[in-house]
């Protein structure tokens, strides 16, 4: 390659492409807009660097720019470089060009990181060599050196942003809802119409049938479409009382009550799963003994603290209003709930929460981050704090037995945190610290 390259942004991403290009002796100008960062003391001094702001020149003068995700292909600099005919592309596609092993792949605004593990774990258990990359927090670019049998990627549309041809053999979208408002001024079509590029070079799509969002625009007779729904598509629910089944061909075939799965999200999640399982001829035992003993991952909906009757819930990784009425849909029937909201502010809208936070429901808001004075604006019974700690600190007097406190904020952490992890485990420390100090 004998183009001169642009890495922008040197997350785990950059340096991902960094370490790629300085592997075949290709030398990149990076370039970041802060002026410390992590991996500084990693990049070799041979290495041109621009860091503390984005350099104009450098941006118009290079050939091929490889953007990190965090960085908006709408940004303008980005944009005078599209004009001037200069290639952008992401770690994604700089993936795909390089890439021989076939791809599953899966987007949606929530459950990606989930189904991209119970898929991984299903397969692994019956002898697929996989690896799993992509948004869960592997960068792309370093699965190359691994030889599998596939590679299953979780997606953001960051990511698809950048993608020009990114072959798939199956592409999943679980479901589409505001998120990243901030990053797409259009609206949910625009932050859609990039979600949707995942169906562009797949052999198989899978969608969620009760989602209209998820529909591919055009149905091409050379792939097939396999659906799946609540209430509809050849893999859906079945609700009898209190019992819940999964079906194929409105055949039931599973009782999802004797599963360790948590809320109907996570039934509509594994119904995906299962669908590529069968795609793949596992036989449906595997699966069926996965779903058993499925534990939630970590800071998704994890009773992380049980004392005096009180339980104290992480579920950090909602990063999104949908997440965090997931979490309440599940929830608020049961108990009184004291509920941490706030954040970094994507712009999404908080209304779409009042149906959950209605009087009746018994659910107290303590809210926390940039996102405070907004949360108050639409609740005006909301308490805020400064940090979590405060709010912990505050609850722990006024919880009762029977009570939950749920740590769900429905916004992205980065005001505050470095990640969701990050946050989700302050949140962990500091629940864990009062209770000892009590
Ligand atoms: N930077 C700039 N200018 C900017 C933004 C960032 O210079 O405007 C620099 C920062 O100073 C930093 C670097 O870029 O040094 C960070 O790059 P990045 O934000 O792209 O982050 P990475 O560390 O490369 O991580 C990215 C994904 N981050 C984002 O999409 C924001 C990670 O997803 C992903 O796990 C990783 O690549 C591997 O693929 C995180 C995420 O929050 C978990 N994703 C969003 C979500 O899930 O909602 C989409």
């Amino acid at each position: 390659m004998n183009k001169k390259i642009l890495i922008i942004g040197l997350g785990i991403t950059g340096m991902s492409c960094l370490k790629f290009f300085l592997k075949k002796k290709i030398i990149p100008a990076i370039m970041d807009e802060r002026k410390n960062f992590k991996f500084i003391k990693k990049i070799p001094l041979y290495v041109p660097c621009h860091f503390g702001s984005l350099n104009r020149d450098w941006i118009l003068n290079s050939q091929l720019i490889i953007l990190s995700p965090g960085i908006s292909i709408f940004n303008n600099l980005i944009l005078e470089a599209q004009k001037k005919n200069i290639e952008i592309i992401g770690d994604m596609e700089l993936f795909a060009r390089y890439n021989t092993t076939p791809l599953i792949a899966i987007t949606g605004t929530n459950g990606k990181s989930t189904v991209t593990n119970m898929i991984a774990n299903i397969m692994k258990k019956s002898n697929f060599q996989v690896s799993i990359g992509g948004n869960i927090g592997y960068p792309v670019m370093n699965l190359l050196s691994f030889k599998r049998d596939f590679y299953i990627l979780e997606i953001s549309s960051f990511q698809l942003e950048t993608i020009k041809k990114l072959d798939i053999y199956i592409a999943i979208i679980l479901n589409i809802s505001q998120d990243h408002m901030d990053r797409y001024p259009l609206g949910i079509e625009q932050y859609r119409n990039f979600k949707l590029r995942i169906y562009r070079n797949a052999n198989i799509c899978i969608y969620n049938s009760d989602d209209k969002l998820c529909y591919p625009e055009v149905f091409y007779n050379e792939k097939k479409y396999i659906t799946f729904g609540k209430f509809s598509g050849k893999y859906s629910l079945s609700f009898k009382k209190e019992k819940v089944f999964l079906k194929i061909n409105n055949k039931k075939i599973f009782n999802f009550n004797k599963t360790k799965l948590i809320g109907v999200h996570n039934y509509l999640n594994s119904l995906a799963v299962l669908a590529v399982i069968d795609i793949l001829k596992i036989s449906k035992k595997i699966f069926f003994k996965e779903m058993n003993n499925y534990k939630n991952m970590n800071h998704t909906l994890k009773i992380i603290h049980k004392e005096n009757g009180v339980i104290w819930i992480n579920d950090s990784k909602s990063t999104n209003v949908n997440s965090t009425k997931v979490a309440l849909e599940y929830l608020c029937k049961k108990k009184r709930i004291w509920l941490f909201l706030g954040g970094y502010d994507k712009n999404c809208k908080f209304f779409l929460l009042q149906k959950y936070l209605q009087k009746k429901n018994n659910i107290k808001i303590f809210c926390f981050g940039q996102l405070s004075k907004k949360i108050l604006s639409i609740y005006s019974k909301a308490i805020i704090v400064k940090t979590i700690y405060e709010g912990i600190k505050k609850i722990i007097k006024l919880v009762k037995f029977g009570d939950i406190v749920l740590f769900s904020p429905a916004c992205s952490s980065i005001d505050q945190f470095k990640n969701f992890k990050h946050r989700g485990n302050e949140f962990i420390r500091i629940v864990k610290k009062i209770h000892k100090c009590k």
